[in-house]
């Protein structure tokens, strides 16, 4: 033991020493500042030392540890992994990090059977969520993965998380020991110890921080948003239009939104005719109609309140706050006099929520309005990393007043029953279009990706007969829906 100490020792002070380990104000990838930053990617040009914590956390784990792969989590942790790997002549594999649900390349890399047991190499371990994300994808692919092997634990909740989702972390070094070991080694002195363990006091993450999509889509997301009913879902709602649209649907019996994506007034009135006993919300684009105005909206609000549906206009809202305010607002759209809902993007962060809000002020507060976050675009090399992701679930689970859901593709992400997923590049034909959308059946969009309400555009427009198309639709599915919630075998 007093080896392990010794070498502890020496390799946190080398850390140390190239600045692998740094103390000051640092913004962290959860969103919140820390006194302390770990960037272990710097070890990479300190072979020796990359050598030296690569063979100490292989062998610290021995005797708890069966497996039979490793593999790192991307990137700082693959040459930690690769050096177990050939050292200990354990076989490595490689999970992908890039987006993969549109291409048909495998998800992980290397030569494995299903039922293979395979260790996690990780660098630092804060809430824990890569090494979730990680453990996924291996599982999607038949793996057991039942421990993660740490370098250094920051000890702020990361070790819980994991246990709670039935993963065991055996990490080298936790933050408190390269404390204690930098302050006896005279490194660091007793003010950034205390900071250090001040900050650790008040920053744990829990679990909850963290939900993985279900390792096969939907199989066991138990009681949550996928299995519940709209109408219990309308009750748990904070947003009103939100529970108005639960209501609508479960009353109406659809979960079936038409992007009318049509250029001009008259054929977007009469395609809302046509689709409007069938869909629970319309979705229109005001800025490709040549001839938006008011008659337009009026005739959109009469067939909207004669077959009860909710109006969406599509702007994806996505500057500063101000002009956002603007956007909503004024010029010859005015959407928020109209719109029930709004999309918007949350690239500018809590801004363009600030924004819709502050037009919604002016417009008074009877009026309802509601938003969707887009997080994931169904087009083919969307750009948005998991990182993106969760921090808009995050922010539209804090502001689930004005938030309604997200425009998204992947079931794991929304998890509030009391919002909704929806989900567009849904057609019966699922070729491409040639211009990067793609396509899910109706049946895919609901029991794999977790779609609430589907998007169909195309599929209905272009359709000779676009309301018998809607109903089409709406019947797939509305039968996809039940058997989702467990209301109808199928
Ligand atoms: O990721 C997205 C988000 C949206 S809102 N992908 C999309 O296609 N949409 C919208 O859904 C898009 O603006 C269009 O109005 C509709 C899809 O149309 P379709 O004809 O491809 O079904």
């Amino acid at each position: 033991m007093l080896e392990l100490e010794t070498r502890l020792k020496d390799i946190v002070v080398k850390l140390f020493e190239i600045n692998a380990l740094k103390f000051g104000d640092f913004k962290m990838k959860v969103g919140v500042n820390s006194p302390v930053y770990f960037d272990l990617r710097v070890v990479v040009s300190y072979p020796e030392l990359m050598e030296q914590i690569s063979v100490l956390l292989w062998e610290f784990c021995q005797g708890e540890v069966a497996c039979d792969h490793v593999c790192g989590v991307p990137y700082t942790a693959l040459p930690i992994a690769t050096l177990i790997s050939s050292r200990f002549r354990i076989p490595m594999l490689i999970r992908r990090k890039e987006t993969k649900q549109y291409g048909t390349r495998r998800l992980v890399e290397g030569s494995f059977a299903p039922g293979d047991r395979c260790v996690i190499v990780e660098d630092v371990v804060t809430s824990g969520s890569s090494i979730l994300e990680t453990r996924q994808d291996l599982r999607a692919e038949g793996l057991s993965v039942t421990h993660a092997l740490v370098v250094v634990d920051r000890q702020q909740g990361g070790a819980q998380a994991l246990q709670q989702h039935g993963l065991s972390m055996l990490s080298l070094l936790t933050l408190s020991k390269i404390m204690h070991i930098l302050c006896e080694a005279g490194r660091v002195d007793r003010a950034v110890v205390e900071s250090v363990t001040t900050y650790l006091s008040r920053t744990q993450f829990d679990g909850s921080n963290f939900a993985p999509a279900p390792e096969k889509p939907l199989a066991g997301a138990g009681e949550g948003r996928l299995r519940m009913p709209l109408q219990a879902r309308a009750e748990l709602a904070r947003s009103p239009v939100a529970a108005r649209l639960l209501r609508l649907m479960a009353r109406k019996q659809t979960t079936l939104c038409v992007a009318a994506d049509v250029t001009t007034a008259s054929e977007l009135l009469e395609l809302a005719g046509q689709v409007g006993p069938h869909v629970c919300l319309l979705k229109t684009h005001a800025d490709i109609l040549g001839d938006f105005g008011e008659a337009a909206v009026a005739g959109l609000l009469q067939l909207a309140r004669r077959h009860d549906f909710l109006l969406l206009e599509d702007r994806k809202f996505a500057d500063i706050g101000h002009v956002v305010q603007l956007q909503y607002s004024q010029g010859p759209h005015r959407i928020a006099s109209w719109a029930d809902l709004v999309t918007a993007h949350p690239v500018s962060g809590e801004a363009v929520l600030t924004g819709l809000s502050a037009a919604l002020a002016a417009v008074g507060p009877e009026v309802q309005r509601g938003c969707f976050l887009v997080a994931e675009m169904s087009s083919q090399g969307h750009l948005a990393s998991p990182d993106y992701l969760a921090a808009t679930t995050q922010l539209a689970e804090r502001q689930a007043r004005l938030v309604c859901g997200l425009v998204c593709q992947s079931p794991g992400l929304l998890r509030a029953p009391g919002q909704l997923q929806l989900t567009p590049g849904v057609r019966l034909e699922t070729a491409s279009d040639g211009l990067g959308q793609c396509y899910h059946s109706p049946r895919e969009a609901v029991l794999e990706r977790g779609a609430d309400v589907a998007v169909v555009g195309r599929g209905v427009t272009r359709a000779e007969d676009p309301g018998a198309a809607a109903r089409r639709y709406r019947d797939l599915l509305w039968a996809a829906y039940l058997q989702r919630v467990g209301l109808q075998a199928e």
